[in-house]
């Protein structure tokens, strides 16, 4: 099945997922139906219900393929494709009613991410990108894909940087004191709460820089390779790939400074 083909597959079901998260969201806030990694990592019956959706139409269309799901784990495939999701990326914002949250879903092959989709489940705009081919915005409605285009500003003290928090308190007080450290040698920051939507913002440029540590592959798959199809630099703490202990992001022109700044702050 060619790459396209596996894109059109993610597409259809990541909308599909966002119509019922839509339609399951209950006015007000969403009772958290559970908790993970800390008291306040939430889970609510919506990711669970998005999550068997997405599974149930994957495994319906490509039975021996591999699933890694935020909310129900690893399940291995024979085909040497896996898909890696999360049903919604951000979700105390989703808890919350505040309208930062998205399905995510990348599609590796061969271990390498190849191609991936967000939906930005509140506005309604879809990401995309196949790697080596370019990243698209759509706008709700229907419209052209648009091709996203990195940001191409180069003064670190005029970068709009995203940033996020882990849920463990320990591993917050550390965040907190590196962009504590960060904070006057840029613009601004912005905690949008959602990695694939703080990813998919950089590619948009509607921020310059991006830097998070503890990150799931679920958080980032699609997200990194919609910025990197987009021209943004995307590393981890060193020159190499990103990981759970960090991804850094911005524009071509700025992320030499960018991560050097992000070394100096204790990131
Ligand atoms: C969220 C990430 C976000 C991070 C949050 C949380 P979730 O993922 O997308 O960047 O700051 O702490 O990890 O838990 O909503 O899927």
């Amino acid at each position: 099945m060619s790459h396209e083909t596996l894109l059109t597959l993610a597409r259809d079901t990541a909308h599909e997922a966002a119509d019922l998260i839509r339609e399951l969201r209950p006015e007000g806030r969403v009772d958290v139906a559970a908790t993970k990694t800390s008291p306040t990592d939430a889970v609510t019956d919506v990711d669970t219900a998005a999550e068997r959706l997405i599974r149930e139409r994957i495994g319906a269309a490509r039975p021996d393929d591999g699933f890694v799901g935020e909310e129900g784990g690893r399940q291995s495939g024979t085909s040497g494709v896996d898909w890696v999701v999360d049903p919604i990326d951000g979700t105390v914002n989703f808890v919350y009613g505040v309208p930062a949250y998205a399905v995510s879903i990348g599609v590796e092959v061969g271990g390498v991410v190849r191609a991936g989709v967000v939906v930005d489940v509140p506005l309604r705009t879809e990401y995309t990108a196949l790697r080596g081919e370019g990243a698209w915005r759509r706008d709700p409605g229907g419209g052209p894909a648009v091709a996203m285009q990195a940001p191409v500003a180069s003064d670190l003290t005029h970068a709009l940087v995203a940033t996020g928090f882990g849920y463990d308190p320990e591993q917050r007080a550390r965040q907190a004191k590196a962009l504590a450290e960060m904070l006057s040698r840029v613009r601004d920051i912005r905690r949008i709460g959602s990695a694939a939507l703080d990813l998919c913002s950089l590619a948009a440029g509607r921020v310059d820089a991006y830097v998070e540590e503890g990150l799931q592959p679920w958080d980032r798959a699609a997200g990194v390779l919609i910025a990197r199809e987009a021209g943004v630099v995307v590393t981890g703490r060193h020159a190499d790939e990103p990981d759970e202990s960090l991804v850094v992001a911005a524009g071509p022109a700025l992320f030499e400074q960018f991560r050097a700044l992000v070394v100096e702050s204790g990131f």
